[in-house]
């Protein structure tokens, strides 16, 4: 088949995920893909598979405009590669803009069989979706679409429920992870875990949806509670809108010696093979790709019961769920983890194995290949 992607370029899960079935598609199952969009997924490079390429999408810069009309320039530039490259499917990742110009580019074609397949991520419905002033089109984007996925049974719901989207028309398909960059033997990168010190990860974009403050106070209680019996530290991984509300609530907890901001880091596998437990406390998370990258590297998950991380995480037995918010829970979860060998041990392990056989990247771009040929879902 001859395939398009359309995603965004930047460091995020919808992105890592769009290349990684673009990759699959294209290495492992001889496909070709056609990626689009203002830069290229950040992990593709060069020397990767030659029937893997990236259009850069030109956006006429021009006074008279305002903004820059991407959607307009995706969909029309989408329609001459869609009759060059005689394209069969147009994945889109995020329903705004990318199902819209792909609907739109399949029309200005005159190409009717082109495939339109949309991949719901999460904030496209939940923020940007749930707008009176975008729902409309959000709608008609996903019911357009010939087939519309979403990451988890959780966001399906919530399509369903802020969008009034029929019963049906979106089916679950979940992220996974590529086993090559996420797995317990990875060679660990900073790693200074002298006098047996415990390092705990934060990795987000910061901003408020990811509860960033309440990272410091979950770290603040266990510190507190492992005072005496072994060295904790935080680790920051990411940069966004809160990060010196962070560093300031670090100031004022006297956390300064025990905390480490580490900013934006490629080699993520890396940073996770030296850490004890990751730290996702998330208002909101579709998905929460982050959680699953850390249980295939070994390293038990803390997160909120949110979204679709209950799918993600089963409670006690791959990780550990607690109520939004409650900031005391979290810690006191976290501790009894770090402290019980045995139960450490258990939940760690049952993470590797959930994060290859229950999220396997074979049986996902299975699911992704077969709805792209039309096979019956
Ligand atoms: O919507 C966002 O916040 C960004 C988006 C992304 O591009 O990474 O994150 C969403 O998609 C991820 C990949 O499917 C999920 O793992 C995240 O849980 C989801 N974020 C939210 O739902 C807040």
């Amino acid at each position: 088949m001859n395939i398009v992607i359309l995603c965004y370029h930047r460091i995020g899960g919808s992105g890592v995920v769009a290349y990684e079935i673009g990759r699959a598609m294209a290495e492992e199952r001889g496909h070709n893909v056609h990626f689009m969009g203002l830069e290229p997924p950040f992990r593709l490079k060069e020397d990767d598979s030659s029937n893997m390429k990236f259009h850069k999408v030109q956006v006429k810069e021009y006074p008279v405009f305002d903004y820059q009309p991407y959607d307009l320039a995706l969909a029309s530039q989408l329609s001459i590669i869609i009759k060059r490259f005689c394209i069969d499917v147009i994945h889109s990742h995020y329903a705004l803009p990318h199902a819209v110009s792909a609907l739109l580019a399949r029309d200005i074609s005159g190409k009717k069989n082109v495939r339109c397949v949309t991949t719901l991520h999460g904030t496209d419905i939940t923020v940007v979706g749930a707008h009176p002033g975008m729902m409309d089109i959000t709608r008609y984007a996903i019911e357009k679409s010939d087939v519309a996925t979403a990451v988890s049974s959780s966001l399906v719901r919530d399509s369903e429920r802020v969008l009034g989207i029929t019963p049906g028309k979106i089916v679950p398909v979940y992220n996974f992870i590529n086993p090559r960059f996420f797995n317990p033997s990875l060679k660990p990168i900073d790693c200074d875990n002298g006098k047996n010190k415990i390092v705990i990860l934060h990795l987000s974009n910061l901003r408020s949806v990811k509860r960033p403050l309440d990272v410091i106070k979950i770290f603040h209680g266990i510190h507190k509670a492992m005072q005496g019996r072994q060295p904790v530290e935080l680790r920051v991984v990411g940069e966004g809108p809160l990060q010196y509300e962070m560093m300031a609530e670090v100031e004022k907890l006297g956390l300064e010696s025990h905390v480490q901001f580490l900013g934006v880091r490629s080699n993520i596998g890396g940073v996770m093979a030296c850490c004890q437990l990751l730290l996702l406390p998330s208002q909101q998370e579709s998905f929460g790709l982050a959680a699953l990258e850390a249980m295939a590297c070994g390293v038990p998950v803390v997160a909120s019961r949110v979204g679709g991380l209950p799918e993600v995480i089963e409670d006690g037995r791959s990780g550990v769920l607690f109520t939004v918010g409650n900031t005391d829970e979290a810690a006191e979860k976290a501790v009894k983890l770090l402290k019980d060998r045995e139960l450490y041990d258990s939940v760690r392990q049952a993470g590797i194995e959930t994060a290859l056989e229950k999220f396997s990247m074979d049986k996902i771009v299975d699911q992704y290949e077969a709805l792209y040929k039309g096979d019956s879902h």
